[in-house]
């Protein structure tokens, strides 16, 4: 039996999944959750907390043609209408919704900094202190990364009505993040976030990455998400934006470039040579018709990624995965694209993928606190082995498998329940009920 002393919560395994292999008869503490299968729990890499209550509220064709530009004023209106109450509401909801779907730290994109007419609030971190006491309430690892957004495109033209609350000057982003550096906590990480290259002017980029307050974070950028993006930076900086930031920034370990999904063959590699993490959120990149990440050749050249639920229109490790995979599959009408040698396991070079990501992403490699236990009694799992589980848990049924959740040494989630289901939920629906009548 192999003994491991973490946290005060107890479990007992026969099989628990790592990323060197399978370890047999683990137990953690006292016991107190018996399972055949466990695995370590996923890190959540991109999350706009707010974007949850709009899941399903940008589905009806508009006059024109629909895209992604279109998705972004309504997103934008939504945005407008939420104040530190309803996002507070708002989070607590979704960080219990990922605990119990697997999830078990997440990074926090968080760029509603000011009251929506763009004044910061008597508190300018507010909103972030909405974030932290939900993802302590829900009790989830929060890597929380305050956004720096400054311009409204390349050409750097100011924030428009909508995208005020969004700005702050770098010396407002560096007292905010100097304030929230300050609460830091084995469940508290802070790290760094540029918007974008069309809402960050390289000067300003320059003084956050030269700031010692930077050492050491973990930083994040979309880019490259969107072709339009692509040829506004062809037509502004006369170079393709993940080409460009290699040109002007030293990206490294610490970088996670969310989606990077429009890459030359140069840029896919450098981003692998970089040992930076792809941010791959498959299940709002295919809401938003983005595009697909060219996986296999990113793999093949040993590239890190790991997944994020971006705008949350769906919150589930099972689905990102599974649509990262199907995806490659559809494009390129051949099957069993993530697992790059033979003998391997999909499912399992999926989990191992998106945790070494997820892990580096968020800050936090060592997460030996984190675990999930699949359901014993689910029939999805009946002559399932240590061989198959994490396949049938990734590609297999509809139905989740995730019944007890371990964060930072805590059992937050015990027989699919939550402490505080009830009363967060509660909570949520009347935010939502509040926003909806506020339109
Ligand atoms: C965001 N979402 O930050 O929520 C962005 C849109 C923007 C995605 N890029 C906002 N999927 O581009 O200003
Ligand atoms: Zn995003």
């Amino acid at each position: 039996m192999n003994e491991h002393t973490i946290g005060q919560a107890g479990l007992l395994a026969e099989y628990l999944w790592t990323p060197a292999g399978w370890q047999h008869d683990v137990r953690f503490g006292g016991a107190e959750v018996r399972t055949r299968f466990a695995l370590p729990g996923m890190p959540n890499l991109h999350s706009h907390a707010f974007q949850r209550a709009m899941a399903g509220l940008a589905e009806r064709r508009g006059p024109g043609d629909d895209s992604f530009w279109t998705w972004r004023e309504t997103m934008y209106r939504f945005a407008s209408r939420i104040g530190p109450e309803s996002l507070r509401a708002i989070a607590a909801q979704l960080y219990v919704e990922m605990l119990k779907a697997g999830y078990t730290r997440v990074c926090e994109f968080h760029y509603l900094h000011s009251a929506p007419d763009g004044t910061a609030y008597a508190d300018p971190a507010a909103m972030s202190r909405a974030i932290i006491e939900a993802a302590h309430e829900a009790g989830i690892g929060l890597t929380l990364l305050p956004v720096l957004y400054m311009t409204g495109g390349f050409d750097g033209r100011p924030l428009s009505e909508r995208q005020r609350r969004f700005g702050l000057s770098v010396d407002a982003y560096l007292r905010l993040l100097e304030s929230l550096t300050a609460l830091e906590s084995p469940m508290l990480r802070v790290g760094i976030a540029l918007h974008s290259l069309r809402a960050v002017p390289e000067v300003a980029m320059r003084e956050v990455l030269a700031s010692p307050l930077a050492n050491g974070r973990p930083v994040h950028i979309h880019i490259a998400e969107q072709i339009g993006e692509v040829q506004d930076c062809l037509g502004v900086r006369n170079a393709r934006p993940v080409q460009w930031l290699f040109d002007h920034a030293d990206i490294d370990a610490r970088w996670c470039l969310v989606h990077a999904t429009h890459l030359d063959d140069s840029e896919m590699r450098a981003i692998a040579r970089s040992g930076a993490v792809a941010g791959l959120c498959p299940s709002t990149e295919a809401n938003l018709g983005d595009g697909l990440f060219p996986l296999a050749a990113y793999l093949d050249a040993n590239g890190t990624f790991g997944i994020g639920s971006d705008s949350h229109i769906s919150v589930s490790p099972v689905e990102e995965l599974r649509w990262l995979e199907y995806g490659q599959r559809l494009a390129t009408r051949r099957r069993n694209i993530a697992s790059r040698a033979p003998g391997a396991s999909v499912g399992e070079a999926l989990w191992d993928a998106a945790l070494r990501g997820g892990r580096r992403a968020s800050g936090v490699e060592d997460a030996r606190a984190d675990f999930i236990v699949l359901d014993d009694a689910s029939a999805l799992l009946a002559a399932r082995d240590e061989r198959s589980v994490l396949d049938t848990f990734l590609l297999a049924g509809n139905t989740p498998l995730v019944r007890d959740v371990m964060a930072g040494g805590r059992w937050v989630v015990r027989n699919f329940h939550h402490d505080a289901d009830d009363e967060i939920a509660a909570r949520y629906r009347a935010a939502v009920d509040t926003l909806a009548s506020s339109r």
